[in-house]
């Protein structure tokens, strides 16, 4: 368990983007109709949980201000868990975002920044809901400039287990935290590789592993495809994710990965 929500089966954790370019016509008010209807069209499809972000963490975005964040998420966190009954978790590695998030009804914090922000630690604390740790080389805007490794999934799981170990030190139980490998932040495509052929590695840490694959670049360079024609390749990478024991996936296409998902369970369940 994490909280309200069950790890018996693969979850599936859909993606909620409110950036200017993620909706159509980018207005506020409809920003916000538009997220709760793609809130409730991932959970008729069987999203376990929603991740609500403000900002893009894609490489070279641009910084989004305290501001502005705030005004992103706040009115989609609180619309959206009027009209769907799924844990909601806040995607921002900026405190004041955290505690504002949970207060408006966000039940889990998602770090690409592993809680190392100044504060943060100690905020995701505070708030006592659970947290996922994301690993990244870098920042986000030069992350892709060469990123270097003696071993990716050994180097990724030291990270983690030292960011484990602090988080516990502040207070935050090991059932609550979650670790993600990821993928494409600081890492050139053969890590990327790697790192999915050697997930397993990380199960040493003795906590659900998330994971997010998808529609990402590495699945491009691998395929030859732009971002809108990526569906077959991200449901193969969630796959082999699962297969090497990732407990969640962040997708963009909910239905088709949980169908995807209960093939790999029912296969993993009838294995000898
Ligand atoms: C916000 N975000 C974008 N990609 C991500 C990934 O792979 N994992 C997590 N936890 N968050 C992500």
């Amino acid at each position: 368990m994490l909280g309200s929500l069950s790890l018996q089966s693969p979850a599936v954790m859909g993606i909620l983007n409110i950036t200017p370019d993620s909706f159509s016509d980018g207005g506020k008010l409809n920003s916000v109709e538009a997220a709760c209807a793609q809130a409730r069209s991932m959970a008729a499809a069987g999203a376990s949980l929603l991740d609500i972000g403000g900002e893009s963490t894609r490489p070279g975005a641009l910084d989004v201000s305290l501001a502005e964040e705030l005004q992103r998420v706040i009115p989609v966190i609180e619309a959206v868990r009027k009209v769907v009954d799924l844990p909601i978790s806040i995607d921002t590695s900026k405190p004041e975002v955290m505690r504002e998030a949970v207060a408006a009804g966000a039940l889990m914090i998602n770090d690409v920044m592993a809680l190392q922000a100044p504060g943060a630690l100690q905020e995701a604390a505070r708030l006592n809901v659970p947290v996922c740790l994301m690993h990244m080389q870098g920042q986000p805007r030069t992350m892709q400039n060469s990123p270097i490794y003696a071993d990716v999934a050994a180097d990724v799981t030291a990270f983690l287990s030292e960011r484990v170990a602090q988080c516990v030190q502040a207070g935050i139980r090991r059932e609550q935290i979650v670790v993600d490998p990821g993928f494409g932040f600081g890492k050139a495509l053969a890590h990327n590789v790697e790192l999915l052929a050697n997930l397993r590695t990380l199960q040493q840490l003795g906590l659900p592993v998330l994971v997010g694959l998808s529609r990402k670049r590495s699945l491009g360079d691998l395929t030859g495809k732009g971002v809108d024609a990526r569906l077959p390749a991200s449901l193969s990478a969630a796959t082999i994710a699962v297969l090497n024991g990732a407990a969640i996936v962040r997708a963009h296409d909910v239905g088709e990965t949980v169908d995807a998902l209960r093939i790999v369970s029912a296969v993993m369940e009838a294995a000898i």
